[in-house]
């Protein structure tokens, strides 16, 4: 810190006064960042283990993604979708093919990708299975969380997402996560879509149960629905394989990415499926201005290429199990339960000893950087970059915040 003056306060109040407080941040001011670590504006650094809710996989400008940033800024940002452009085709034949699928509709943020899921379903539910015209149904899971849009909270079951958005779109149905026999029963004439978290995020990084997925995956073929995997958060290394729902071995008809696909620089999310759901849109049915920009595609493009090693899931899974060792030694000791998969955990404080809102603001002054969930629950997600020194560095920390 260049002077003793600190800049936060200041920085703070600016925030408070002149924006909308649709969030309650940490007081925490970041000014810079590199790989897993951050400085704020007085100087003070701090190891993240949020990565921007998993946006930040490659940790915080990754050389080559800004190297590829910095290569399109000086050549072409933007074009809108009333042309073709350099960078289009490359982005969405590498993303198809790790994806395994025919096609990819680029868009920008998850919820416009969950959005594209929704109407492609229900058009593909109308044109190929022929569900009467707007009966369509597609079955979600209680405490899901696909995003912040109208028609994604009107299925939500969480009352600060939800509460006073309404009227709420029709057409979904929910049913508890994890329960094959209840997602039997859900699934009806009208049915074209299940759409669901392979990991559940917000709900508290809530694993299914081992088989789950390769119940519903018959559940849907035998139905003739489709099985959407949101694997905005979960997906692309996070759980130490390229999507979450790898670990099941499972293919869904249609992911749902977004994130760390902007390699923490720019908004881009994607559908990817194969030309029997994707081909349903014609010319002028969907888009966006933004969607598949020559940025974005440049930025996705090296992402892909980023996984297509396999050293980032390798990584998450190696430096996770590390992660998941030392976290469940916590265990008995101000730790009710530990949940996850790779370099993501949900960590259940006991509420006897503090919040989960409590243990984060202690963690970041402790200079760790994380976010509590609901309730007493805190997830720790670092970027993937992590090392295992960093690791035993944060949880070495928080058992002291527990003490
Ligand atoms: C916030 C958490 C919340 C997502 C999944 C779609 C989206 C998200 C599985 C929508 C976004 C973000 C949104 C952000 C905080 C974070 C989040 F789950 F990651 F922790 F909110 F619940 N599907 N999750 O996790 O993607 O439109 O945001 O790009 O809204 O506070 P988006």
């Amino acid at each position: 810190m260049t002077d003793l003056i600190s800049r936060t306060p200041g920085a703070l109040a600016d925030a408070e006064r002149w924006t909308a407080h649709n969030y309650h941040p940490l007081p925490v001011v970041v000014a810079g960042a590199e790989g897993a670590w951050v400085t704020d504006v007085d100087g003070k650094r701090y190891l993240d283990f949020l990565a921007g809710y998993s946006a930040l996989n490659f940790g915080h400008r990754h050389p080559a993604l800004i190297a590829a940033a910095h290569a399109q800024l000086d050549r072409l940002t933007l074009t809108s979708r009333a042309f073709v452009h350099d960078q289009f085709a490359s982005f969405c034949q590498g993303l198809a093919e790790l994806c395994g699928k025919d096609l990819v509709l680029p868009m920008n943020t998850g919820a416009e990708a969950v959005e594209t899921g929704i109407k492609v379903a229900r058009k593909w539910g109308y044109q190929v299975k022929g569900v009467p015209q707007d009966q369509a149904e597609i079955v979600v899971a209680a405490n899901n969380f696909h995003g912040r849009t109208t028609t994604i909270i009107s299925f939500s079951t969480d009352p600060e997402a939800r509460n006073d958005f309404g009227p709420y779109t029709p057409g979904f149905t929910i049913i508890p996560y994890g329960d094959p026999a209840a997602l039997e029963s859900a699934i009806g004439p009208n049915t074209v879509a299940v759409l669901l978290e392979p990991i559940q995020g917000e709900a508290g990084v809530l694993v299914p149960p081992p088989g789950y997925f390769t119940t519903v995956r018959e559940l849907c073929t035998a139905s003739n629905v489709l099985l959407i995997a949101d694997e905005i958060q979960s997906g692309l290394g996070r759980t130490g394989k390229t999507f979450a729902i790898d670990h099941e071995h499972v293919t869904p008809d249609m992911y749902l990415l977004g994130k760390a696909l902007g390699g923490g620089i720019v908004p881009v999310s994607a559908v990817a499926a194969d030309r029997a759901v994707l081909g349903v849109l014609r010319p002028g049915e969907h888009g966006s201005t933004f969607g598949g920009n020559p940025l974005a595609c440049a930025v996705g493009a090296e992402v892909v290429k980023l996984l297509q090693t396999g050293g980032f899931q390798q990584r998450s899974a190696e430096l996770g199990a590390h992660l998941h060792a030392r976290l469940g030694a916590l265990i008995g000791h101000g730790v009710l339960e530990v949940r996850g998969r790779g370099l993501w955990a949900g960590v259940d404080i006991d509420p006897a000893l503090m919040t989960g809102r409590q243990a984060v603001e202690r963690l970041a002054d402790r200079g760790i950087l994380a976010k509590d969930t609901h309730g007493s629950t805190i997830r720790l997600a670092p970027p993937l970059v992590i090392t295992a020194d960093e690791i035993d560095h944060a949880v070495s920390q928080l058992e002291a915040v527990l003490r």
